[in-house]
C-alpha cells in the first residue's frame, strides 16, 4: 500500500495524534455496526432501544439489548487496527477518543482514551448512582434493581437526547485542538457532538486522516482519505513510522 508523500511527511514531524474512532474499527472484532448495509439499526430503530424513555418504557428490553452486546463484545478480542494504534503510543503522544463502547482500545493496550458514549462494562443506579461493573451484577435478562435503594440499574452509556461526560469531551477536544494528525477511523460521523471532534481538530490546523470502507460525511473535512479496512491500513501506516524512527 502506497501512500501520499505529504502524509508521510506529516507522520515524520507530527508529535501528538489523536486516533478519533467509531463502531466500524470493531467491525473486525466480529462487533457489528451500527448503519449501513449491515448496521444493527436496519433491523429495529436506534429511538426503540437507545433513550431513556425507551428504557422506562421497556427497562428488561434495553437491558436485554444490552446484555445481548456484552455477550457480543465479552467474546470479542481487539484486531490489528486497535493493536497498531495502541503501538503507536511507543512512537507519538497518543489520544484516542472513541465513541465506542466496547472497551477494546484499553484491552489493546492502549493507555490515553477518552470514551465519549460511555462503556459497557458500567452501569449506575437511575436513583441513587451506585455504580455496578457488570461483573457485580448477576446478569439476568431482566434489568436489575440497586441493592442500596432498589431503583433500576442501567447501562453507563450516552443515549439519544443525553448529555456526554463532560469531563472526557472537553479533554477530548484538548487533545483534538493540539494534535498534528487526527485519524478519523470507522465513523459515519453523524452522531453529535462526537463528530465535533475531528472538524476542531481541523479548525486548530490539525492534518485529517480518513480510514473508512467509504466516503462519509467527514470525507469533505479529510485532507486525506484511505478506503480499506482498519485491520489492515493502521498496520501499514505503523510499519511505515518503524521504518523512518528507528
Ligand atoms: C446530545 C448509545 C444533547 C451507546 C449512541 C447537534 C449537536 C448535538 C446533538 C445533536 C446534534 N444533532 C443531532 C443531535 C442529537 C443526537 C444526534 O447526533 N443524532 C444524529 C443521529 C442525527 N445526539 C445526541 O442525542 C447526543 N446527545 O446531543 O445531547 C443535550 C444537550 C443538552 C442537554 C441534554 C442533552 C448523544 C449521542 C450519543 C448517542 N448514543 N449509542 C450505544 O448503545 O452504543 S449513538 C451510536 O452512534 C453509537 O454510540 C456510535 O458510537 C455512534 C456513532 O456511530 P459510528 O460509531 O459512526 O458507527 P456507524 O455504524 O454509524 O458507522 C460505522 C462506520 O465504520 C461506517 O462508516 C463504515 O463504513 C465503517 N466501517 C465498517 N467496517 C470498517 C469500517 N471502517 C474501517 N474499517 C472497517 N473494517
Ligand atoms: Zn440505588
Amino acid at each position: 500500500m502506497q501512500f501520499k508523500p505529504e502524509f508521510i511527511d506529516k507522520l515524520r514531524s507530527a508529535k501528538r495524534i489523536v486516533f478519533f474512532t467509531g463502531a466500524g474499527i470493531s467491525a473486525e472484532s466480529g462487533i457489528p455496526i451500527f448503519r449501513g448495509k449491515d448496521g444493527i439499526w436496519n433491523k429495529m430503530k436506534p429511538e426503540e432501544l437507545t433513550n431513556f424513555a425507551a428504557f422506562m418504557r421497556n427497562p428488561d428490553l434495553v437491558w436485554q439489548w444490552y446484555q445481548h452486546r456484552r455477550d457480543i463484545v465479552n467474546k470479542a478480542q481487539p484486531n490489528t487496527g486497535h493493536i497498531a494504534i495502541a503501538e503507536f503510543e511507543n512512537f507519538f503522544d497518543v489520544s484516542v477518543v472513541t465513541q465506542n463502547i466496547d472497551n477494546l482500545h484499553r484491552r489493546a493496550g492502549s493507555k490515553n482514551i477518552f470514551e465519549l458514549h460511555g462503556n459497557i462494562e458500567r452501569n449506575f443506579c437511575i436513583n441513587c448512582h451506585t455504580f455496578y461493573n457488570s461483573l457485580e451484577i448477576e446478569l439476568s435478562n431482566s434489568a436489575p434493581k440497586c441493592s442500596k435503594c432498589g431503583g433500576l440499574v442501567r447501562p453507563d452509556v450516552v443515549w439519544f437526547g443525553e448529555m456526554l461526560p463532560q469531563d472526557e469531551f472537553s479533554e477530548g477536544e484538548k487533545a483534538a485542538e493540539w494534535s498534528d494528525i487526527c485519524f478519523v477511523v470507522g465513523t459515519s460521523a453523524v452522531v453529535y457532538p462526537a463528530a465535533y471532534i475531528p472538524i476542531t481538530a481541523k479548525q486548530a490546523g490539525s492534518y485529517i486522516v480518513e480510514i473508512n470502507l467509504e466516503p462519509t460525511e467527514m470525507s469533505r473535512f479529510a485532507d486525506y482519505s484511505i478506503l480499506g479496512k482498519s485491520g489492515d491500513i493502521l498496520p501499514t501506516i505503523l510499519e511505515e513510522v518503524k521504518n523512518f524512527k528507528s
